[in-house]
């Protein structure tokens, strides 16, 4: 029997919550992301309401170019905590549905196959988790429903924002066919590239394609090309998964460098902000990252995982300043540094630290 998955995605998520904080902005273009200095800022857009979107502004668009197009829009800084804690309250919300994978601060899968009885009940249903969000955390959503989860999470963008896009099992295929492969899940710019050589555009398209011939082309990965673009997909909606797997921060220099105070300074500061946030979740993490960028955009992560789960502060920045010292021998400037910290786990009495007794 299929089963019936939804997918939630919040509209413009962290430009809605400001909104929302903030009645002055309201018919306003609103960008989120750093701050833009009047035009020489640097770092980028985190998100835009669909007001700014109009001006041609999107995610990851650098902050400067977002200011050129559009000066007078309401510039915001991410206020990630806000966000952390809007975005529990809208999953417990959408658990009262059935079991929820959350898959980013703002979207989710959620089971709703024992919910439904006909196609009637599928579109009252996405409609009231829809009023629920928006009765009880005033932010607009779209939902996508599908057999499984490629299906729901394609549909949940084809109607944004504020739309419900229900794909009736069987449709599968008809639905994607005229879609761009972009649409598919890994399918990147690279990949679009390699496919438009062989004449293929549409998902359509590559849904014709033998098997056979995207594995010579592709490997393993073309097994999969062939499954996604007929419509066939995982439907096994796991709540474990969901649960939060890594906290990151990212600064952006004003100016690229590579003095060692300024930038420990700022692993430093990042490790603070992630420390609050696992006391916050009553996380612990056992893997430290840094991401380093450089002058030129080429980018290196490197991780260190440690015995044992910890939520201690000064482990974290003893393992990225560790992280950090064979970069500096590059010889080129930095411009971006990233700390990040993963295979979280819920905190337990035994995992308590000697820091935990000092607060
Ligand atoms: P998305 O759901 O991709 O985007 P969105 O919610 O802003 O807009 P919509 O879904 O209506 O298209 O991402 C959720 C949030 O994640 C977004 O509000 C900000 C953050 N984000 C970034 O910080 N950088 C990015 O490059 C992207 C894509 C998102
Ligand atoms: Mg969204």
């Amino acid at each position: 029997m299929p089963k019936t998955i939804m997918h939630v995605d919040l509209d413009a998520f962290y430009a809605s919550v400001e909104e929302r904080e903030h009645p002055e902005y309201a018919g306003k273009p609103v960008i989120v992301g750093a701050d833009p200095k009047e035009g020489i800022g640097r770092g980028v857009v985190s998100t835009a309401n669909y007001a700014a979107r109009k001006y041609g502004l999107h995610s990851a668009m650098p902050i400067s170019r977002a200011f050129k197009l559009c000066p007078n829009a309401v510039f915001v800084r991410p206020d990630m905590e806000l966000y952390a804690v809007v975005s529990a309250k809208i999953m417990d919300i959408l658990r009262r549905y059935g079991p929820v994978e959350q898959v980013s601060v703002d979207e989710a899968f959620i089971d709703v196959t024992e919910k439904i009885r006909d196609s009637q009940s599928t579109s009252n249903l996405a409609n009231r988790i829809k009023n629920d969000v928006k009765n009880e955390e005033r932010l607009s959503s779209s939902i996508g429903v599908g057999s499984n989860k490629l299906i729901a999470k394609i549909a949940s963008d084809f109607k944004k924002p504020d739309g419900i896009t229900i794909v009736e099992s069987g449709n599968e295929k008809e639905f994607l066919s005229p879609l761009p492969v972009r649409k598919l899940l890994y399918v990147g710019p690279k990949t679009e590239e390699h496919l438009k050589g062989m004449g293929i555009k549409t998902i359509g398209k590559l849904a014709e394609v033998s098997t056979q011939k995207l594995l010579e082309v592709f490997g393993k990965f073309g097994a999969y090309l062939h499954d996604a673009a007929n419509g066939r997909g995982d439907d096994e909606v796991s709540e474990y998964e969901g649960t939060v797997k890594s906290i990151n921060r990212n600064i952006t220099f004003d100016e690229d460098t590579l003095d060692p105070q300024v930038i420990e300074s700022a692993l430093n500061s990042m490790a603070e902000d992630i420390h609050e946030s696992l006391l916050e979740e009553h996380l612990s993490y056992k893997t430290v990252g840094i991401r380093v960028r450089f002058k030129d955009f080429e980018t290196f992560t490197r991780a260190k995982t440690i015995n044992a789960p910890s939520q201690d502060l000064a482990v974290m920045r003893a393992v990225l300043l560790k992280l950090i010292q064979p970069f500096y021998s590059d010889g080129r400037q930095i411009r971006q540094v990233g700390a990040r910290v993963s295979s979280l786990s819920e905190n337990s009495e035994k995992q308590k630290t000697v820091s935990d007794f000092f607060k």
